[in-house]
């Protein structure tokens, strides 16, 4: 009896959770970011051209996503979607989603600038990473109307960080061989200790 009794309670729990755990998949959903080497990675996006409640729903989950996971900006292929849509959130307060759909660079600055960048799909890697210090772009809104668009410090590197991504470029290959080779040591290690960890 003792036994049923507990056993009762049990499955209270469990049916409690599911319901809970439900009702936070209703509202958002959150993506599996793909890692490098995944060659799932080195696709080149394609446009945009219909801009529906799909194309809506798909940067609400790419936002909800990239706060997740700490990010500041991420890439539709990042979460294997093979659309050219960036979400990006420089601010503090996490309160400012920009959204750019068929990013596209017109014009770079001269200028170079090294930055420290890290990405979502190289996890615990930060290098340095000379690019333009600046461009003049364009790209649509979720209206599909069509914007310009200066960019310089970190949303400009930000930016071109994405655009990488839509032409299925990662950040590491702005580094040396040796670099990249070391990079990918260590990702593989890390990954057998997570698995035998498991
Ligand atoms: O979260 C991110 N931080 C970051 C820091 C410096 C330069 C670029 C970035 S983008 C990265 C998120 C990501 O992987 N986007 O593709
Ligand atoms: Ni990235």
């Amino acid at each position: 009896m003792k036994q049923l009794e507990i056993m009762s309670n049990f499955l209270h729990h469990i049916t409690q959770c599911i319901l809970f755990a439900s009702f936070f998949l209703i509202i958002m959903a959150l993506l599996k970011i793909l890692e490098f080497p995944d060659p799932k990675l080195r696709q080149r996006a394609s446009e945009v051209t219909v801009f529906d409640n799909t194309l809506k729903t798909t940067c609400e989950d790419m936002l909800e996503t990239m706060y997740n996971a700490k990010g500041i900006g991420l890439a539709a292929i990042q979460v294997n979607i093979i659309k050219r849509i960036v979400v990006i959130d420089l601010s503090e307060e996490k309160n400012n989603p920009l959204i750019f759909v068929n990013p596209e660079i017109i014009k770079i600055s001269v200028d170079t600038k090294q930055h420290g960048e890290g990405c979502l799909s190289v996890p615990g890697i930060y290098e340095n990473v000379t690019r333009p210090d600046s461009f003049i772009g364009k790209y649509h809104d979720l209206d599909g109307l069509e914007h310009k668009l200066e960019a310089d410090g970190l949303l400009s590197v930000c930016l071109q960080h994405e655009i990488d991504h839509l032409n299925g470029r990662v950040f590491v290959d702005h580094l040396s061989r040796l670099k990249q080779e070391k990079i990918v040591r260590k990702l593989q290690k890390e990954k057998r200790r997570s698995l035998a960890e498991a």
